[in-house]
């Protein structure tokens, strides 16, 4: 198989996770026969530095050109710090996925037995464990208006969804419950929120075309409290933006780590592929990040964009060995790990 592959490196730790999640594509075309191009693209704080926009029209060409894109994180502290900057790192992103219409951000939480004990919850809750999450990825507050007063003492960001984009996406979610364990939960604030009722109603609307699928609807708080009280509850979990992006980063300490988990946003362009973590900056350029998050991305961009299932579970497999064998990075390391296995960026990549 031939295909193109755009790899947006980004911001801090970005650079050092999609090299190890590209040298296992590399080493994946080479055990199977396959040819993959590359080319890269800035996005974000390093964007702004080259060019003055987070992302520059060049990426974005490249972007809509290629087959898939390996993506690794975008942030900068100095923006953290100064509320009032106009251009910002994450605008990049949020554009990005908006021109390629990638609506549908999927988030396994997959757990590798091995890590039970990594996680701060009790192994016997965890154990079983296997949701995956739809979060909207192209609407809600983070494409509402946005708004602040003259006497800039008053700003406003408007939740706004329109029924489209709740079809679109629950019809994903549906379409995988059905292949799954047919157990859907719809996550939702509509006791408060009219936007949520509107997602309610979409849903039970789209719900009676899946008799097959068992639909919960659930309030965010209570979903929040279930995730950590019982994880196995969830099987598909479908919300909107800002919801899912809070709630997946809460269910990646079931996995272990914010450092185990994937994503692959997908809709009407070339597929997205980018651990769910951001530029942690505090440990950029140390060797220190954990690559999986990123390498277990390049599983779902061969599975996703190009059906290649067997390529996707050889990847999956070798990250199941590297941690049976007592290998671990610091983020997912415990009291039990030989610190001799304690692995850096570079020699955790190697092992996979
Ligand atoms: N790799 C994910 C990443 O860079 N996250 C930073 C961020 O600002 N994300 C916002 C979002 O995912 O909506």
């Amino acid at each position: 198989m031939k295909k193109h592959i755009l790899v947006i490196p980004g911001d801090g730790i970005g650079p050092e996770v999609t090299t190890w999640g590209k040298a296992v594509l590399e080493k994946i075309a080479e055990q199977f026969g396959h040819q993959f191009t590359y080319d890269k693209g800035l996005m974000g704080h390093v964007a702004i530095e080259a060019t003055g926009e987070p992302l520059p029209e060049e990426t974005l060409d490249k972007a809509k050109n290629s087959d898939a894109i390996l993506f690794g994180a975008v942030g900068h502290a100095k923006y953290d710090n100064d509320p009032s900057a106009r251009v910002r790192p994450e605008q990049g992103l949020l554009k990005i996925r908006k021109e390629l219409g990638l609506y549908a951000n999927l988030r396994p939480i997959m757990l590798f037995d091995e890590l039970l004990d990594a996680s701060s919850l009790k192994p016997e809750i965890l154990k079983g464990t296997d949701i995956l999450f739809f979060r909207e990825l192209t609407g809600d507050v983070y494409f509402g208006e946005k708004k602040r007063s003259e006497d800039r003492r008053t700003a406003s960001d408007l939740m706004i969804y329109h029924r489209y984009e709740i079809e679109r996406i629950a019809l994903k979610a549906f379409e995988a419950a059905r292949v799954r364990s047919k157990r859907l939960c719809s996550v939702d604030k509509a006791n408060v929120l009219e936007s949520s009722r509107l997602w309610r109603e979409v849903v039970q609307d789209m719900a009676k075309e899946y008799p097959d699928v068992d639909t919960e609807h659930m309030f965010i708080d209570n979903a929040a409290m279930q995730l950590v009280k019982n994880p196995k509850k969830f099987d598909v979990v479908l919300t909107a933006n800002l919801f899912g992006d809070i709630l997946t980063d809460e269910a990646s300490q079931i996995a272990g780590s914010m450092g185990m988990l994937a994503s692959a946003s997908i809709g009407d362009g070339t597929g997205f592929f980018e651990p769910i973590h951001g530029s942690a900056h505090d440990i950029a350029g140390q060797d220190k990040a954990n690559p999986l998050a990123s390498i277990l991305s390049v599983a779902l961009m061969l599975e996703i964009s190009f059906g290649l299932t067997d390529e996707a579970r050889k990847i999956t497999s070798a990250i199941d060995k590297t941690l049976k064998d007592g290998y671990r990075t610091g983020d997912i390391a415990d009291t039990k790990t030989d610190p001799a296995k304690i692995l850096g960026t570079k020699a955790m990549g190697q092992k996979v």
